[in-house]
């Protein structure tokens, strides 16, 4: 069991709702072999929980923090604002009627002094805050590193065969 005094990597989500597309986050992590603490917790329901969680995240000997969240989206702003960690922020699409650009403004809109690295929407956001969490581990990891370069590679291969079979 990961617990959030082993993990160098949080995912946190605002409501067990994000979840499903959040699955697609800690699947890519895993394929790194990172193990991620996994947390629900929302700026607006639990904000003591929160900031609480932001405040110990380092001492606790997390490195980057994963927040997703939809609608008024301020996780990712919220503990950005309690910690000096990096964020990497993931809107997500909800069923406000809006396609998620609430949460997107909400994430990526940030005042200077506060950033948030804010993916796309959604499903491809999810898997790139992986990656993006992995390359920030990488810089100082090299065995990370090598899978990063094994990963980019594969990636390549991949399109280079689909546009040599039409
Ligand atoms: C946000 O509101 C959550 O991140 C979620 O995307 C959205 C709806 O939450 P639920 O009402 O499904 O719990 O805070």
């Amino acid at each position: 069991m990961v617990s959030e005094k082993t993990a160098l990597v949080a995912v946190v989500m605002g409501s067990d709702s994000d979840m499903d597309v959040m699955q697609g986050c800690i699947e890519q992590l895993g394929s790194f072999g990172i193990t991620p603490v996994v947390r629900i917790i929302s700026a607006h329901r639990t904000p003591r929980i929160a900031a609480e969680f932001a405040e110990n995240a380092a001492q606790n000997g997390i490195k980057v923090i994963i927040a997703a969240a939809g609608m008024a989206a301020h996780l990712a702003g919220a503990l950005a604002a309690k910690t000096t960690l990096p964020i990497i922020g993931v809107p997500l699409v909800s069923g406000s009627g809006v396609g998620g650009m609430d949460a997107l403004l909400s994430t990526v809109q940030m005042p200077p002094g506060v950033p948030v690295a804010t993916m796309a929407l959604g499903k491809p956001g999810a898997k790139n805050a992986a990656i993006l969490a992995v390359q920030i581990l990488a810089l100082s990891d090299e065995k990370l590193h090598r899978k990063l370069t094994e990963f980019k590679a594969a990636q390549e291969k991949q399109v280079i065969e689909k546009d040599a079979a039409l």
